[in-house]
C-alpha cells in the first residue's frame, strides 16, 4: 500500500529550540518509518520579518545540520530548503487570490506578530496561503506541528476544500498533527508565554545547541511557583507543568507517572531530573551536528531534495493553473 505523505516546515530563524524540538522534530522522527516524510527549511517564510541576509543562508544550513543530528534520516525523508523550488511562490500567488483578507485577519500568529513591529510587511500577512502552498504541492495528508500552528493548517484546509469545489478535484485535504505530549512548550521565565526561537529573554529559552551547563542552569532557575507540590495544573501551576510537558516528551512517561514519581520530592530535585534528561538529548545531538555541518553529503541531500520537490511541484502547479483558466 502507498505510504501517506508527512510533511512539515520550519523557520532559519535562529537555532532551534526544545519547543520546536519536541513539537515538531520528534514528531517527524518518530513517524518517519510509517510516512513519506518531506522536511523542509522554510527561509520564504522567515522574511516576512526582517532577516539579517549575511545570517540567512548559514541559519539555514544549520537547520538541516540540525535536523539530521535530530534523528532525521535522510534515506527516509526529502529533505529541501523552500526558496530552491520556485513553484511554492507561484502556487501561492493562484491560492492568495482564492483566499479572502477576513479569514487572513483572523489569524492569531499575525495579529500577535504584527503588534510587534511598528511597520510590518505583507509577507507577514500573506504568509497562511504560502504555507498553504507549501502543503498543498505535494499531496500531504499529515502536518506535524505545535498546537501554535493549527490554525494554519486549517486554513490550508479551507482553501484546499475551497478550490476543488470551484475548478474541480485537484488538492489533497491535509490534517494537522499535534504532539499529543507537551503540545506547547513554554517560556521558562515567563511560562504563560511560548518558548520561541526569536525571544528576546535567552533565559527562557533552551536552544538545542546551548552549552550543557548553561541549558542546566536554565532549567534549574525556571520559575515555579511557592507550593511545593508536583502536580499538572497548567492553569494554576503553569512553570511546573510546563516542566512536567518537557520531562513526559523526553522519557516518555505519562503525567501519573511523573506525578507518582515525584509525589515525595522536592522542586530541586525535579528540576534536577528534568536537566538531566535534557543534558542526555542536548549531548547525543550536538555531537552529531558537528560531524555534520561541514560534510558534503549534505550538499547531496539538498540537491536531491531540490531536483525531486521541484518535478512533483511542477505538476501539481500546472494542473491548478490549467484548472483556473491559464493556457493558450
Ligand atoms: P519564531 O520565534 O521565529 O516564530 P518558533 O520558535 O515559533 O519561531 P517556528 O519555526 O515558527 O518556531 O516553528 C517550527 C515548529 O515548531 C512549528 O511546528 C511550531 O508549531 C513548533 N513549535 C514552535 N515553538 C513551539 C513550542 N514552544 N512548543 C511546541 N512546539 C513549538
Ligand atoms: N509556519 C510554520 C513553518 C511552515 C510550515 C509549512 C509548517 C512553513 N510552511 C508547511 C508545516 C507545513 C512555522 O512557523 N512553524
Amino acid at each position: 500500500m502507498k505510504k501517506q505523505r508527512m510533511l512539515t516546515g520550519l523557520q532559519p530563524t535562529g537555532v532551534i529550540t526544545l519547543g520546536n524540538y519536541i513539537g515538531a522534530i520528534k514528531q517527524m522522527v518518530e513517524n518517519q518509518d510509517q510516512y513519506d516524510s518531506f522536511l523542509f527549511v522554510a527561509d520564504l517564510h522567515s522574511i516576512t520579518i526582517p532577516q539579517d541576509k549575511e545570517e540567512l543562508s548559514k541559519k539555514t544550513r544549520s537547520l538541516i545540520a540540525l535536523y539530521l543530528a535530530c534523528g532525521i534520516d535522510p534515506k527516509k525523508n526529502t529533505i529541501y530548503i523552500q526558496s530552491e523550488n520556485p513553484y511554492h511562490a507561484n502556487l501561492s500567488w493562484l491560492l492568495e487570490c482564492n483566499a479572502y483578507f477576513g479569514e487572513m485577519s483572523r489569524m492569531h500568529q499575525f495579529k500577535e506578530k504584527s503588534k510587534k513591529h511598528e511597520n510590518f510587511t505583507v509577507g507577514l500577512f500573506t504568509y497562511p496561503v504560502l504555507m498553504a502552498a507549501d502543503i498543498l504541492l505535494y499531496d500531504t495528508n499529515i502536518v506535524p506541528v505545535g498546537i501554535d500552528q493549527k490554525q494554519h493548517v486549517e486554513i490550508a484546509r479551507d482553501i484546499a476544500i475551497r478550490f476543488n469545489k470551484k475548478y474541480g478535484d485537484t488538492f489533497v485535504i491535509p490534517e494537522p498533527k499535534i504532539s499529543e505530549s507537551g503540545t506547547k512548550i513554554m517560556d521558562l521565565v515567563n511560562p504563560t508565554q511560548k518558548m520561541s526561537k526569536s525571544a528576546e529573554n535567552e533565559k527562557g529559552v533552551i536552544r538545542i545547541l546551548d552549552d550543557i551547563k548553561v541549558a542546566r542552569k536554565k532549567i534549574m532557575s525556571a520559575t515555579t511557583d511557592s507550593e511545593m507540590v508536583i502536580k499538572y495544573d497548567p492553569e494554576n501551576k503553569p512553570g511546573i507543568s510546563n516542566l512536567i510537558n518537557i520531562y513526559i516528551s523526553l522519557t516518555d512517561k505519562t503525567v501519573e507517572e511523573v506525578e507518582e514519581e515525584f509525589k515525595d520530592s522536592n522542586y530541586g530535585t525535579f528540576k534536577k531530573k528534568v536537566a538531566d534528561e535534557v543534558e542526555k538529548l542536548l549531548t547525543t545531538i550536538q555531537t552529531k551536528y558537528q560531524e555534520i555541518l561541514n560534510s558534503e553529503e549534505l550538499d547531496k541531500i539538498l540537491d536531491e531534495g531540490r531536483d525531486k520537490t521541484i518535478e512533483i511541484a511542477k505538476i501539481k502547479y500546472q494542473e491548478a493553473k490549467e484548472k483556473m483558466g491559464f493556457h493558450r
